[in-house]
C-alpha cells in the first residue's frame, strides 16, 4: 500500500487552523529571543534518521513474543513499511539492512523499490552473534576474537560479504557490533581476545571500498555476562584509531551501564573527530530498547546539546554521524513506536538548537551554574512541537502522523494485505 500526497493534504486541512495558531504563538516567542525560526524549521526537516529493517516487526524477550499482524515478511515489505513511515513524517529517508536476514535476491530491483519509496540505504550490519543453519564454524565462543583461526576467518569473510551486498545497494558504511566476550572470570585472555579482534577488523577494514566508513559499536554486557571484548567507548576508540581514518565509534544509547554520562562521551568523541554512528533508543535498566524519549527525555536533550555543539563547532571536523533508531517494539505497533521515536529525536534536536551558545559559554566562563541550568532548562521546557509540525507541513508530511496512521487505518490495511504473519526479528 502507499500513502498519496492528496490524502495527506486532505488530512492536514482538518488540523491546519489549530496548527497555524500554535505555530504563530510560538514564532512570536522565539522571535523575541532573536531565533531564526525558518532556519530551525529547515534544520529539523533536514534531519533524517535511518530505520533498521529489524525494527519493523514485533520484538520479544527470551520469555516470549506477542506479534501483531501485518508485519513485513520480506525485504520488499520492509522497504514498503519504511516508505510508509517516510511518507507520513518525511524524516526516515533511509533503511539499514541486516545480513543475512535481508539478503537481496535482485539488488537492482531492491534499489529501484527503495528509489520509488524515496529511500536510500544506510549502514549495513553484519551478524556474528548467532550461527546460521548451514554454518560450519560456530560463534559459541566468539567470532572476530575467537581462539580458532578458522572461526575468525569465517566471521571476517561474512563481514566482507556484507560489504559486497552493501556496495550493490549503494550503502556507504558497515556497522560492526560484536557479542564476543566471556561468561566467567578466567575464561578469556582479555589482551589476546582484543588483539585478535583488532587483527580481524583490520582485514575487514582493508576490504572496504575507499569511500566507505566502518562503525565500531560497543556494549558493556549481554549476551555475555562477565566481559565483552568491546565493552565501552574507550575500547571502541582504541580500535577505531588503530584501524584508520575511516573507522569511527558508534554510540548506542542503550549500551551503557546505568547513569553513565553519555553526553560527555559524545563531546569527547566529537572532539576527536571519531563519532561516526549513533543508535537511538531509551532504557530504564540496560539495553531495554524502548521508545526514544519515553524514559529519560532530559538526558536525550543533554546528549543533543553536545551533538549540536559538536556539529556547529568550526574547530571540529567530526563527520555528521549516521543516525539510526535501534529499538525493539514488544507491546506497541512497530510503526507507531517508530513515529513516536522520531518525534522525540527531533524534539530534543530542536530544543538543543534553541540553546543560546554564546550566553551559555559566557555563563560557564563566569562559573555561574545557576545561569547555565536556567539556559538548559528554559530550552528543555519550551514546547517546540509546533516547530516539528511546521517542518512536516512544509515537507508535505502529515501534521500529526499518529492520528493519520489511526484514522486511515494503516495497520488494518497491512493486515488485510499480508495477513497475520509471525516473522522472527532480531535484537
Ligand atoms: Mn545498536
Amino acid at each position: 500500500m502507499k500513502i498519496d500526497k492528496q490524502q495527506i493534504q486532505e488530512f492536514n486541512s482538518q488540523f491546519l487552523s489549530e496548527h497555524e495558531s500554535n505555530f504563530q504563538f510560538l514564532t512570536t516567542q522565539l522571535d523575541k529571543r532573536g531565533l531564526n525560526v525558518d532556519k530551525v524549521v529547515q534544520k529539523i526537516a533536514d534531519f533524517q534518521i535511518a530505520i533498521p529493517s529489524w525494527a519493523l516487526g514485533t520484538g520479544g524477550t527470551r520469555f516470549g513474543r506477542f506479534p501483531g499482524g501485518g508485519e513485513p515478511a520480506t525485504l520488499e515489505q520492509k522497504i514498503e513499511d519504511v516508505g510508509l513511515l517516510h511518507a507520513l513524517n518525511r524524516s526516515g529517508g533511509a533503511i539499514s539492512l541486516h545480513i543475512p536476514w535481508d539478503i537481496p535476491e535482485d539488488a537492482n530491483a531492491i534499489r529501484q523499490l527503495a528509489f520509488e519509496n524515496d529511500l536510500i540505504f544506510d549502514a549495513v550490519n553484519s551478524n556474528t552473534f548467532q550461527d546460521q543453519a548451514d554454518q560450519l564454524q560456530s560463534y559459541k565462543f566468539g567470532s572476530l576474537c575467537h581462539t580458532d583461526q578458522k572461526v575468525r576467518q569465517h566471521a571476517i569473510d561474512h563481514n566482507k560479504e556484507v560489504i559486497r551486498h552493501g556496495v550493490d545497494l549503494g550503502s556507504k558504511s558497515l556497522t560492526v557490533w560484536l557479542s564476543d566476550g566471556s561468561n566467567f572470570p578466567g575464561q578469556q585472555n582479555f589482551k589476546k581476545a582484543l588483539s585478535r579482534t583488532l587483527d580481524s577488523l583490520s582485514e575487514i577494514y582493508a576490504s572496504m571500498p575507499d569511500d566507505w566508513k566502518m562503525f565500531v559499536e560497543y556494549k558493556p554486557f549481554e549476551p555475555n555476562f562477565y566481559s565483552t571484548v568491546i565493552p565501552d567507548w574507550g575500547t571502541s576508540h582504541l580500535l577505531a584509531s588503530k584501524l584508520g581514518e575511516r573507522a569511527f565509534c558508534l554510540v548506542d544509547l542503550g549500551h551503557h551501564l546505568p547513569n553513565t554520562n553519555i553526553e560527555q562521551i559524545v563531546a569527547t568523541l566529537m572532539m576527536e573527530g571519531k563519532l561516526g554512528g549513533f543508535h537511538f533508543n531509551d532504557s530504564k535498566y540496560s539495553d531495554d530498547d524502548l521508545t526514544v524519549g519515553s524514559i529519560k527525555p532530559y538526558q536525550l536533550f543533554l546528549i543533543f546539546n553536545e551533538l549540536v555543539d559538536g556539529m556547529e563547532d568550526p574547530q571540529l571536523n567530526n563527520p555528521i554521524p549516521a543516525w539510526m533508531i535501534d529499538a525493539s517494539h514488544n507491546v506497541k505497533d512497530p510503526l507507531e513506536d517508530l513515529i513516536q521515536s522520531i518525534e522525540a529525536i527531533k524534539l530534543a534536536y530542536a530544543q538543543a538548537l534553541l540553546v543560546d551558545r554564546s550566553k551559555l559559554e559566557e555563563a560557564r566562563d563566569k562559573n555561574d551554574p545557576v545561569l547555565t541550568q536556567e539556559i538548559f532548562q528554559d530550552a528543555f521546557r519550551t514546547d517546540l512541537r509546533p516547530l516539528l509540525a511546521e517542518s512536516r507541513k512544509r515537507a508535505g508530511a502529515a501534521l500529526n502522523p499518529i492520528a493519520f496512521y489511526r484514522i486511515y487505518k494503516i495497520r488494518e490495511q497491512l493486515i488485510e494485505e499480508r495477513g497475520v504473519h509471525s516473522v522472527a526479528t532480531g535484537l
